[in-house]
């Protein structure tokens, strides 16, 4: 590859070509007035750059015929790309100069842009990491999914509730991605199978597609860290085949002539449609299957390119990475398209797919994994469900039965069909049968995918269910977000710990270092200086950087507990009503999170907390001691801004619940100290920090199973913290709702009535404790800052570096590209 001996760009150099596209692009000589102008024109000059190493990546893949991985995945949450392409690139200081000399901050340019927001949370920030870290690491690697027009839905708080409208990422064009018209698939829905006698007295099914979609690949392109690698996001808009009836327009029918149009556009237009309707279930699993089935003909439209009809290479050149079970629809369309398609008898179709795909489990909650009425399977996609069919009956007739002959009831647990009033696909079983790996997120989540979701698939396959732990990229979530640290940093690691992370470790050595620890704890404050005005611009709520900021951010969800967060705040208010005197540090509780639309108690959560928020933030009884924000539309650049600023990362999920988490690892690598439960990653965070420096609380897996044998009675809990009822009695009335009681009362109901599934009131104690116990270290100022100091210099291990080189070792097999 030439780029390497290239000269590097100078600063002049670079203004030029901001300038060049800013009159010959966006013909906007007079930009003074225009950031977002400049920061169009400042995409387009790194993209020269971007376009070029992609070109020559290309042709290295090419030449090396280096075997690739596919990461298949319905969400990517991308945030904004300009900064961490920069960095990536080495181009910040020049593009800073560059943007200088037109007379602009580079940061300011940077809040012009708009976050690639196509996901949700945890699940589509992973993959947007691991692409980070692919290209970083010089592998070859293709990340597949769907263009929606509208990403994550935008949130606003109107009178404390969550008000959501819809995300216009794009509405004026998104200068990263770019169309690529030659690569457009054809995908077919609907219709009927057909079965045909053939001569030689076997039978070949012809699906006769009711439907034809069009699938319009854009190119996102994914800059590695100081690697030569840019790889592709390749994100999947549908369109109809044709635009729309010419003749019908004519005749005066407008919006006739657009119907077959905006049905099939519908397909992209948004992430997680409202599937609680029949039509919005059927939306998704289309959604899933376009997608699933544009990648395959693509990546075997790559792989023709190469080695035209000879398949003897696929397997060793293709591995399929399904990314949850949203894309599980893939097994079914490749062994569709080489049987139907390419001619592949029943057998080596399957031992094909069963050697290219592996499967990533996120989550142990029964209700996430995905189900699709067979009947609905039938109506859409008629010939996937036949040999879905007769994968189960392979399946059932020869591996359960060899291993479990007889025996009925494992029969039914098995199948891939669940029976029922409604029979029902289950997609995660048929990930399990066909993959060649699969893998939880975290040892603790491995474990239990192993003991208690698929017990008897790891008896059936031993071997094939593994462990990957998550990580995060340091680019984005220290060396970009935190400039001031990791400008401290460099003064102490030798190596390129953005590249090494593990050589952060010899930060740990000055951790007692009075001298560092000022520095350290010195940018501590300034960023929160820097996010007290970013709060106050945002709410309206002043908050003093002195105070411990005390961060939950994170998808909302009754697992995550962001209640069991509210009522300890609700028993620190209720601790200085009683004594205004009484002796803690002061706090800011910070939360930023969006509840999915139809979550009710999920947004009830929300109003709670605002509604209580607005009543402690005025009230002056309580001398400042206690703030509550919830700052709106948490999104990626929202993270960026809150993280460096962190003193203490809550994650404080139900023990066996949260897989991994990964704010836990972006937090801690910026220094919060966490106080969690020993769940997903918070173990082996735990692990690398050693007890001292985290503050572990609550109920373990084994304790939370023992609890449900036993029966669990969280009324008990209620009676017997005096503290914990007054509490949830305020809820339960008027106290924060004069005139109007019970409307904070569906936590309440939640936790007393609805059997608190899970178990907040059976931590709370400990969970005070622990809070206890963290004040206490944070008045100790040598102290903290040693605990912060250490949490940074361990992280090491989190990197997504290190989980894609596990990836790469145990199941992906790739090399990289020299
Ligand atoms: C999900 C899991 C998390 C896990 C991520 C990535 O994220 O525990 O860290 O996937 O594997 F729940 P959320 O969508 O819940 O944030």
């Amino acid at each position: 590859m030439a780029t390497a001996t290239k000269k590097p760009l100078t600063a002049a150099q670079f203004k030029t070509k901001v300038l060049h596209h800013l009159n010959f692009t966006s013909s906007e000589v007079d930009f003074q007035d225009n950031p977002s102008a400049v920061l169009r024109a400042v995409c387009l000059a790194v993209n020269e750059v971007v376009y070029e190493k992609l070109k020559e990546t290309n042709a290295a893949h090419t030449e090396q015929k280096a075997r690739s991985v596919n990461y298949l995945s319905l969400e990517y949450l991308m945030g904004r790309m300009l900064s961490n392409n920069l960095h990536n690139l080495n181009l910040f200081d020049i593009a800073q100069k560059a943007v200088a000399d037109l007379g602009f901050e580079l940061e300011d340019i940077f809040e012009e842009g708009h976050d690639l927001a196509l996901g949700n949370g945890g699940l589509g920030r992973l993959a947007a990491c691991f692409l980070d870290s692919l290209a970083t690491l010089d592998y070859n690697a293709v990340g597949y999914g769907i263009h929606y027009q509208h990403g994550l839905f935008e949130q606003q708080f109107h009178k404390c509730r969550q008000i959501e409208t819809p995300d216009e990422w794009r509405e004026y064009g998104n200068p990263w991605e770019v169309c690529r018209p030659e690569a457009v698939q054809e995908i077919p829905l609907f219709g009927s199978v057909e079965t045909q006698a053939q001569v030689d007295g076997s039978v070949k099914k012809i699906w006769h597609p009711g439907q034809i979609i069009k699938g319009v690949p854009w190119d996102v392109p994914i800059v590695g860290y100081n690697s030569k690698t840019v790889n592709v996001l390749r994100l999947w808009e549908s369109r109809a085949c044709s635009h729309f009836d010419w003749d019908q327009f004519n005749a005066g029918a407008y919006q006739d002539a657009h119907s077959a149009q905006n049905q099939a556009e519908t397909i992209s237009k948004v992430l997680y449609p409202n599937d609680e309707t029949e039509a919005g279930k059927e939306l998704r699993f289309i959604q899933q299957y376009f997608f699933c089935a544009c990648s395959i003909k693509d990546i075997i439209k790559r792989y023709q390119k190469q080695y035209g009809d000879d398949w003897s290479e696929f397997a060793n050149q293709t591995v399929i990475q399904l990314n949850d079970t949203h894309p599980t629809i893939a097994i079914l369309e490749l062994m569709r398209t080489l049987m139907d398609d390419y001619d592949f008898n029943w057998d080596n179709a399957w031992a094909m797919c069963r050697q290219v795909f592996a499967y990533t489990n996120h989550t142990l909650l029964p209700e996430a994994l995905e189900k699709w009425a067979v009947s609905m399977f039938e109506r859409v996609l008629p010939r996937h469900l036949e040999i879905l069919y007769a994968i189960n009956e392979q399946f059932l007739n020869h591996e359960v039965a060899r291993m479990w002959p007889g025996d009925v009831q494992m029969r039914a647990r098995l199948s891939l069909i669940e029976e029922g009033q409604q029979k029902m696909v289950r997609m995660a079983h048929l990930c399990v049968v066909t993959s060649f790996k699969v893998n939880g997120v975290a040892q603790i989540h491995s474990d239990l995918v192993q003991s208690d979701l698929f017990p008897e698939f790891n008896k059936l396959y031993p071997g094939k269910l593994t462990n990957v732990t998550n990580g995060v990229t340091p680019r984005r979530w220290l060396k970009a977000c935190n400039p001031k640290l990791s400008k401290l940093l460099d003064t102490v690691v030798k190596n390129d710990w953005a590249k090494e992370l593990s050589s952060l470790n010899a930060v740990a050595e000055y951790a007692d270092d009075a001298k560092f620890q000022k520095k350290f704890m010195d940018i501590k404050h300034e960023n929160k200086v820097k996010l007290a005005g970013e709060i106050h611009k945002l709410t309206g709520v002043e908050v003093n950087p002195e105070a411990i900021f005390d961060v939950q951010i994170k998808r909302l969800h009754e697992y995550k507990r962001q209640h069991l967060n509210f009522l300890h705040i609700l028993g620190l208010y209720r601790r200085l009503l009683e004594n205004p005197d009484y002796d803690m540090h002061p706090r800011v509780f910070i939360f930023g999170a969006k509840a999915a639309p139809g979550y009710y108690l999920a947004k009830e959560i929300i109003y709670a907390i605002n509604k209580v928020a607005e009543r402690i933030n005025n009230d002056a009884r309580i001398k400042d001691k206690l703030k509550v924000v919830f700052l709106p539309n948490y999104r990626v650049t929202l993270a960026e801004k809150i993280i460096p600023a962190a003193d203490v990362s809550e994650q404080i999920s139900t023990a066996g619940k949260e897989a991994s988490g990964t704010g836990n690892m972006k937090l801690a690598l910026n220094g919060a100290v966490t106080i969690g439960t020993l769940d997903g990653a918070n173990v082996e965070i735990a692990e690398e920090v050693g007890d001292d420096n985290i503050f572990i609380f609550g109920n373990t897996v084994d304790q939370i199973k023992a609890m449900k044998v036993a029966g669990y009675n969280p009324w008990q809990f209620y009676e017997a913290n005096e503290e914990l009822k007054d509490v949830i009695d305020w809820l339960r009335g008027d106290f924060f709702t004069p005139g109007k009681p019970g409307e904070l009362g569906a936590i309440a109901h939640s936790l007393l009535e609805g059997g608190d599934p899970y178990r907040v009131l059976a931590d709370y104690d400990d969970y005070a404790r622990a809070q206890e116990a963290l004040d206490v270290a944070y008045k100790d100022s040598k102290r903290w800052a040693r605990m912060a100091i250490l949490n940074t210099a361990k992280m090491g291990k989190f990197t997504s570096d290190r989980s894609i080189q596990d990836y790469v070792n145990n199941i992906w097999k790739l090399t990289p590209i020299k």
